[in-house]
């Protein structure tokens, strides 16, 4: 598997400067439980993004059950996009909310407003709003949140893919109620696993880390918590990375001009970004005529160790255990059988990038 190709390569830093950070950790032997490089990694962070009610915590998973929590969505109707990876369901599911789907757009596979208005008609009750920055693009902020405040629900956004991209000169972390980031290894940004919940007042941050580790200082025990913590080597490989990502952003949208220009005549389908929105090209979405398609191209590709990956599929209301909240998306559906992530990170070699739409368009176009 050494030559294989896949879907991307976790960056990892300079091994002399993180055993520089290592050293000091071991050395104070304060490894977990909000400690020195966490807060310095929650400061960096706060500064990269402008988001300063920011804490960090160990997944994207938990950062959403956090701002699910906090946002007083627990056990309640919760609007979400039909097209997203499982986890944003996951979240809502663990949390005992009951989830409403609500299709896409397909232009921009952005939860669309004119289906989260039929699902509000048909549920008074939704409490809450889950849509997702798919690939690091720009969700309708104006009309979701239009939307939210007329209903009197809350919008949180998963912005999983989205660190590093702005909109309308902020980061797409800075919308909505609350946002969340994943910072697991598969992304832009990481800290090998981790993430980070963006709130919007200095109220609102104290609940998610109190709510962050079991919900009391000392013997004061002040709301339900969980154990949420981020560890301090996780930071570490945090504050690591964070001076790399301009460098890493701008190695991705060059790919994204070779694969852009060598598949230029191959009828295939991008989501469509929003004016105002500085990409961080997180991903390199291709939508493919049909399933025969991107089944013929997904095989051609492995023949030669290459592995796209179908992010994403299913599409949640297809999947098994859902089936009594089910209501038909039928875009998100289509777009799930379709939809292939072709290879992209830094390092991933023009060239290499070139061979993979020249294999792509021969299977395409027959
Ligand atoms: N919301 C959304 C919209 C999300 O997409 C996600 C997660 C979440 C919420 C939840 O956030 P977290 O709780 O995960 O922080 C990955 C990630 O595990 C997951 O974080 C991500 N989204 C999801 C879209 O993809 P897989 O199943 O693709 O990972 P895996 O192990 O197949 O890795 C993919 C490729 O990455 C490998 O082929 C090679 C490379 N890789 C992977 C790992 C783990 C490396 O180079 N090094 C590594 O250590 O799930």
């Amino acid at each position: 598997m050494d030559d294989a190709v896949l879907v991307t390569r976790t960056s990892v830093p300079e091994f002399a400067a993180f055993s520089v950070m290592l050293q000091e950790i071991f050395a104070s032997g304060w490894l977990t439980n909000d400690g020195k490089w966490v807060r310095q990694l929650e400061s960096a962070l706060s500064d990269y993004l402008g988001c300063p009610q920011l804490i960090v915590c160990n997944n994207g998973t938990t950062a959403l059950m956090l701002a699910l929590h906090c946002a007083g969505l627990r056990g309640k109707k919760v609007a979400v996009t039909a097209y997203t990876y499982v986890a944003t369901l996951s979240a809502i599911l663990w949390m005992g909310c009951t989830p409403v789907f609500v299709d896409v757009d397909p232009q921009t596979l952005r939860m669309s407003p004119d289906s989260l208005a039929r699902a509000f008609a048909n549920h008074p009750d939704i409490a809450g709003v889950l849509p997702v920055h798919i690939y690091g693009l720009a969700c309708d902020d104006q009309a979701l949140s239009a939307l939210c405040r007329e209903h009197h629900a809350a919008l949180i956004y998963d912005a999983a893919h989205a660190f590093g991209s702005t909109y309308q000169g902020r980061s797409l972390l800075d919308f909505g109620d609350y946002s969340i980031c994943s910072f697991h290894a598969t992304k832009l940004f990481h800290t090998v696993e981790g993430g980070c919940v963006v709130a919007h007042s200095e109220q609102a941050r104290e609940k998610l880390t109190l709510a962050r580790a079991f919900g009391h200082r000392g013997d004061t025990h002040y709301t339900l918590g969980i154990n949420a913590k981020m560890s301090e080597l996780h930071a570490a490989m945090g504050l690591c990375l964070l001076p790399r990502i301009a460098t890493e952003i701008a190695q991705r949208r060059a790919l994204h001009a070779v694969y852009d220009e060598a598949l230029a005549g191959v009828p295939l389908l991008r989501p469509r970004s929003a004016a105002g929105l500085d990409w961080n090209y997180a991903y390199y979405p291709v939508l493919l005529p049909d399933g025969a398609a991107l089944k013929r191209v997904f095989a051609s590709l492995a023949a030669e160790n290459i592995h796209p990956r179908r992010y994403f599929y299913p599409a949640l209301t297809t999947l098994p255990y859902v089936q009594q909240w089910q209501r038909p998306c039928p875009v998100a559906e289509d777009v799930a059988r379709r939809m292939l992530c072709l290879p992209l990170y830094g390092g991933l070699p023009a060239q290499t990038a070139r061979h993979i739409a020249a294999v792509l368009g021969a299977q395409v176009l027959g």
